[in-house]
């Protein structure tokens, strides 16, 4: 009968509002760090960020502590689609699934602040991101970063002399280790989670870290003296899984770019702003030794033809180009 019919769509479209509430989108991110560093503020940001642009039912479970592994795991999760969603990754942690990528963040790429800035506020990056898009299906929605990376070691390494055979971590992308073998140090790649060990056990001497995570993992434990050799100020892109993404919802997709956007400029902000902040707490706390290096302009002319070579390999010379007369 017609009241049946009625009952039953009624219960019907009960259902589906009740099966629709539960199922709220559920989007996974993953830090390596507590609450209090920048990238998982920033990430809280987003998702923030994100609820304020979508109006559907979206909800966000942020694993921190790399409760889900590092960097490098991360990179593979995401270009799969499985375990996470989002996360902020250093460009060259992503080397070996899009290989021009760490051309982003290579040591002595900005001037400045003022460059980076500038750089990160335009487009110029586009090509980079159109080739991570390609290679690896994972997205670019916005760019957080802005610490600045000094040497980090067990004994002081105050200028060219003492870097000559210096053993030290850097991360994966090849031309991070090309850079620092062209100042004369030995590098070696090694995962994130296992340089504090490597260091206590004199595997290596040393590695390379901005203030944010040093402080947050205590780093200064087993490296004391932070030599300012100021290399790179970090560019790091807020990224979300291409196969996870394609499958969301059109307006969830564009406020997801917009949040992106926004939760960037605020993680920027921060980590610039908090990093010289950071080095005085540590310093303060005697935790750390700072030091300047000595020569330490003469750093950019020794890595400059190591940088143009890179940059022809992956057909980027305009790019570069580009990117240092920003
Ligand atoms: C710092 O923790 C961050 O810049 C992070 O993005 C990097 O992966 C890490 O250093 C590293 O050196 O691997």
């Amino acid at each position: 009968s017609v009241k049946t019919l009625v009952k039953a769509t009624l219960v019907g479209v009960a259902i589906a509002a009740f099966t629709s509430s539960v199922s709220a989108e559920t989007l996974r991110g993953a830090s390596m760090f507590d609450d209090k560093h920048t990238f998982t503020k920033t990430m809280v940001k987003f998702g923030e960020l994100v609820e304020k642009h979508y109006d559907g039912d979206v909800e966000f479970d942020l694993r921190l502590n790399s409760e889900l592994g590092v960097e490098k795991d991360y990179v593979t999760f995401l270009n799969q689609g499985v375990a996470i969603d989002y996360t902020i990754l250093a460009p060259s942690n992503m080397a070996r699934f899009a290989p021009s990528i760490p051309l982003m963040d290579m040591p002595f790429l900005f001037r400045d602040l003022e460059h980076w800035n500038t750089a990160l506020g335009s487009d110029v990056m586009a090509p980079l991101e159109k080739e991570l898009s390609d290679k690896a299906d994972i997205v670019i929605v916005g760019y957080a970063g802005g610490g600045t990376r000094n040497l980090l070691s067990k004994n002081p390494v105050g200028n060219l002399e003492e870097l000559k055979g210096h053993k030290m971590r850097v991360m994966g992308a090849p031309i991070q280790a090309q850079i620092f073998d062209a100042l004369g140090a030995a590098p070696s790649a090694i995962a994130y989670n296992e340089v504090y060990n490597a260091i206590q056990t004199g595997v290596i001497a040393g590695f390379e870290n901005e203030a944010a995570s040093i402080q947050n993992l205590k780093f200064y434990e087993v490296a004391p003296n932070v030599t300012l050799t100021g290399h790179t100020i970090t560019v790091r892109p807020i990224v979300f899984s291409g196969k996870k993404f394609r499958k969301l919802p059109a307006k969830l997709q564009e406020a997801i770019m917009q949040a992106g956007k926004e939760a960037g400029a605020f993680g920027r902000e921060l980590e610039s702003r908090e990093d010289a902040i950071k080095l005085k707490e540590m310093s303060d706390a005697k935790q750390i030794i700072v030091s300047e290096f000595e020569g330490r302009e003469k750093l950019l002319d020794m890595v400059k033809p190591v940088q143009d070579k890179f940059a022809e390999s992956i057909e980027a010379t305009e790019l570069l180009k580009a990117i240092r007369s920003k």
